[in-house]
C-alpha cells in the first residue's frame, strides 16, 4: 500500500483525498459534501451549461456588464498593469478587458488543472500576441501558488475575480481569500470583483432549479462521481435536487434530498439516509452592495466603485489595496 502510494502520489493522493473528504462529510449529523467537488470534467461541462440556461441571469449579465463598462473599468484600472486571475476559466472576459488596457504588463493566471492552464494560455497567445503569461498550476487559495509573482516588476497588479466565485465561500473564508490577495498586491494596487445581489427569492431560486433541470444534472452528478471513483452505489433515483433562498444566511443552498429511508455503500462502508435527509453540496452567498463594502473592508481592500445592471441583480466592484 504504502509502496504503491508512493509510486504515484498525484492520483492515488487526489483518490484517497476524495474518499476521506466523502465518508467525513457523510459521517457527521449532519451531511455535506465540499462544493469543489461538483466540477470535475462532467461537472464543469454541466457547469457551462448552466451559464447558458434561460434561468441563470447570472452569467449573461456580468457579460453584458462588463461588455457595457469596459472603458470605464480599463481607465480605473491605468496603466502598465499586471492582471492576476485566481482560477482561470472561461478566456472571453479577461481577453476582452486586457484588449481594452493601456499597455498591459501581463498575465498571471492559476488553476488546478493543467489542461485547462494550457487552453487558456494558448489562446491568450493566439488573440493577444503581445501578451506575456506567467501560468501557475495549483489551488488558489494557498500562498504558494502566488509565491512567483515576487519574481514578476510591474507598475501596478490587479486580481480579477469574476463569476460571482467569492459566493462559494463562506463569510470568513471570504475574509481570508481577500486578505491572501491583499498579501499580495501593495497599497493601490487593484481588485476586479463580481458578487450576485440580493434580490427577490423566486428569482434567486429559479436560477438554480431551472426549468431544463441543467442545475439538477450538475447536482446528481457529485454521487455519479462517487459511485464511479470511489466504488460507490448511490441510487440517484432516490435523491432530489433542493435549492432554496436562506434570507438569514443570504445565500441560495443546493441539496440532495433522500426520498425515502435506505443504505449506501462507499468503498465498503455503509451510510444510512432517513428520509427527507439532505446532503448539502453547495452554497452561494449573495450580497448587497454595502454588505460586500464591509467585507471588502474587513479582507484589507477600500471599496472605490461599482457598476450594477439596471435591475441591480448583479454588481462588479473595483477595490485597492490598502
Ligand atoms: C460558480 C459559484 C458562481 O454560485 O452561481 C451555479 C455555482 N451552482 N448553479 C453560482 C452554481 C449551481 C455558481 N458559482
Amino acid at each position: 500500500m504504502r509502496a504503491a502510494l508512493s509510486s504515484v502520489p498525484g492520483k492515488q493522493q487526489q483518490g484517497s483525498e476524495f474518499l476521506r473528504d466523502v465518508l467525513e462529510g457523510l459521517g457527521g449529523k449532519t451531511k455535506t459534501l465540499p462544493c469543489k467537488y461538483l466540477y470535475d470534467e462532467v461537472g464543469s461541462r454541466l457547469f457551462e451549461e448552466i451559464c447558458a440556461a434561460e434561468d441563470y441571469y447570472l452569467t449573461r449579465t456580468e457579460t453584458d456588464l462588463f461588455t457595457k463598462n469596459l472603458g470605464d473599468i480599463a481607465r480605473e484600472i491605468g496603466s502598465g498593469a499586471l492582471l492576476i486571475e485566481p482560477g482561470a476559466g472561461n478566456c472571453e472576459k479577461i481577453e476582452m478587458l486586457i484588449a481594452e488596457l493601456n499597455a498591459p504588463r501581463g498575465y498571471y493566471p492559476m488553476d488546478i488543472s493543467p489542461e485547462i492552464l494550457q487552453a487558456a494560455e494558448a489562446r491568450i497567445k493566439c488573440h493577444l500576441p503581445g501578451i506575456q503569461v506567467w501560468s501557475e498550476v495549483g489551488d488558489f487559495t494557498q500562498p504558494a501558488v502566488w509565491d512567483k509573482l515576487s519574481t514578476i516588476p510591474s507598475r501596478k497588479r490587479v486580481v480579477f475575480f469574476p463569476g460571482s466565485t467569492i459566493g462559494n465561500f463562506e463569510p470568513q473564508k471570504s475574509v481570508q481569500l481577500l486578505e491572501l490577495f491583499a498579501a499580495n498586491l501593495g497599497a493601490g494596487d487593484g481588485l476586479l470583483i463580481c458578487t450576485d445581489l440580493v434580490k427577490d427569492s423566486v428569482v434567486l431560486e429559479r436560477a438554480y432549479h431551472d426549468s431544463a433541470h441543467v442545475t439538477e444534472r450538475f447536482n446528481k452528478n457529485l454521487l455519479c462521481r462517487i459511485n464511479r471513483e470511489l466504488d460507490a452505489n448511490f441510487d440517484l433515483s432516490l435523491f432530489a435536487h433542493r435549492a432554496f433562498y436562506h434570507p438569514l444566511r443570504q445565500r441560495v443552498e443546493m441539496h440532495l434530498v433522500s426520498l425515502r429511508r435506505h443504505d449506501v455503500s462507499i468503498a465498503g462502508i455503509r451510510v444510512e439516509f432517513a428520509e427527507g435527509e439532505t446532503i448539502h453540496t453547495e452554497s452561494c452567498h449573495k450580497y448587497t452592495i454595502n454588505g460586500f463594502n464591509a467585507l471588502l473592508s474587513k479582507g484589507g481592500f477600500k471599496p472605490i466603485r461599482h457598476w450594477k445592471d439596471a435591475s441591480e441583480s448583479y454588481a462588479i466592484h473595483y477595490a485597492q489595496a490598502i
